[in-house]
Formats: C-alpha cells, sequence, structure tokens
C-alpha cells in the first residue's frame, strides 16, 4: 500500500516564517542582553514558543520568575505576530501549491503538524485553509517536538495510520519527532542539521508528488 496522508511543518516548509521566528527571538533575546546567532538558531526551530524562551535563557546563563517569563513570550510573539500581517499567498514557498493541488487530485489526505500556535492564522493569510483536512493542535498535545505528539494528532485527524503517512519537516526537532511517530521522514535542508539517514531536498521546489512517490517505494 502506498501513503495515504502528508502531514506538513508549517514555518520553514510552507513559507518562510521560520525567518520572522528568528528575528523575533534574536531581538527578545538582544533586550535581555543574550546574543543568538542563525546557528543557535537551528536548536529553535521547531521547538515551542515556551522551550525556545527556555533554550535562550539557559544559553545567556538567565533565570526570570514566572511573570517575566510569562511577559518575555508574550512579547516575542507580539512582535511576530506583527511581522506576520504582512503574509500573503505570493509568500507560499515554490512547489508547494502544487504539491497540494497534486496531492489532493492523488486523493492523499494532508494535514498541518506545526508547533506553532499562529498556524490557522497564516494558513488564511496564504489561502491555504481548504487544502487541508486537519490542523492538529499544538496546543492540546502534551509534548512539543522531538516528541511525537503533534504529528500523531495530525494523522489521527485525517483518520489514517501514521505508518502510512510522510512527514514534510526543515527542523532537526522535527525529524526526530517524525521518526518517533513512525512516518515516514523528509526534511528540506541540509544533512548537517537534518541527518544524513533520511530523504532530504535542498528546497521546497524539489518536493514533487512524484518526489513522495519514490522516496515511498524505496522504502517499502
Ligand atoms: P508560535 P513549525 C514552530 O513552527 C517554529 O518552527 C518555532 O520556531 C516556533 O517557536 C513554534 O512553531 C511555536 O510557534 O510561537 O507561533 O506558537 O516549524 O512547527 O511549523
Ligand atoms: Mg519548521
Amino acid at each position: 500500500m502506498t501513503y495515504q496522508a502528508v502531514l506538513f511543518d508549517l514555518d520553514g516548509v510552507i513559507t518562510d516564517t521560520a525567518e520572522y521566528h528568528y528575528l523575533a527571538w534574536k531581538k527578545l533575546a538582544e533586550e535581555q542582553g543574550i546574543h543568538i546567532d542563525r546557528a543557535f538558531n537551528e536548536q529553535l526551530k521547531g521547538v515551542s514558543r515556551d522551550d525556545s524562551l527556555r533554550r535562550i535563557l539557559a544559553y545567556g546563563g538567565k533565570s526570570v520568575d514566572d511573570a517575566e517569563f510569562a511577559r518575555l513570550t508574550t512579547r516575542k510573539n507580539d512582535n511576530y505576530v506583527e511581522m506576520i500581517q504582512a503574509v500573503r499567498p505570493e509568500d507560499v514557498y515554490p512547489g508547494i501549491l502544487a504539491l497540494l493541488q497534486a496531492l489532493r487530485a492523488a486523493g492523499k489526505k494532508i494535514a498541518l503538524a506545526s508547533a506553532s500556535k499562529n498556524g490557522p492564522f497564516l494558513l488564511e493569510k496564504m489561502q491555504l485553509t481548504a487544502y487541508f483536512d486537519a490542523i492538529a493542535d499544538p496546543a492540546a498535545v502534551a509534548h512539543s517536538k522531538p516528541a511525537p505528539d503533534i504529528f500523531l494528532a495530525a494523522a489521527q485527524g485525517v483518520g489514517v495510520d501514521i505508518r502510512d503517512c510522510i512527514g514534510i519537516e526543515d527542523a532537526a526537532a522535527g525529524i526526530t519527532a517524525i521518526k518517533a511517530a513512525g512516518a515516514l521522514p523528509v526534511g528540506v535542508g541540509k544533512a548537517e542539521d537534518l541527518g544524513s539517514d533520511i530523504a532530504l531536498v535542498p528546497d521546497t521546489a524539489h518536493l514533487t508528488l512524484a518526489y513522495l512517490d519514490e522516496v515511498w517505494a524505496a522504502l517499502h
């Protein structure tokens, strides 16, 4: 049997919001006297808002009380939400719209497995909501990526066994989550960031239905 569903990460796979997350975290970190760069940011990709702040504070050797912690995550999100107001359908990464259309035509289910609470808003902005059969709710899962929960919830949302799903990710934490869930991982990015033991494309333009079919067939 071939795969029945594709579970999409959002930030860094469907559009370039990974860059906005980085800029928003960098600004917040600088305000705290903590300097982060793109190399450090690789560890934040796919990681929840709270876990991202924990990592930044640990990196800077700072600790804050709960009220300040909440204030900082709100501040980062306010800044990020301001940045994504301007997201438009033209911002969808190359190849993604064609892939969504091809998947639908082939009868595959499509689900969102993003750690972002801003996912539904972004899909609306990009006019992609109608392509998704399910959007897993990151607020409803017990553990965030690298735990498998959000991918399991996405598969459940479309009523497909996780072993019959492909997961697409740009982050190391997300690839770990897909593997732990039991779906087939496809990475967008470099082997040095995502590992050399999985199917990888350098960018989303390479994500075609034919490519996913090939990757699945090679492993089944
Ligand atoms: P929010 P993904 C993740 O989305 C981002 O990669 C990560 O940088 C972000 O912290 C996380 O969502 C939470 O996002 O603060 O908007 O709820 O890559 O899983 O689509
Ligand atoms: Mg991502």
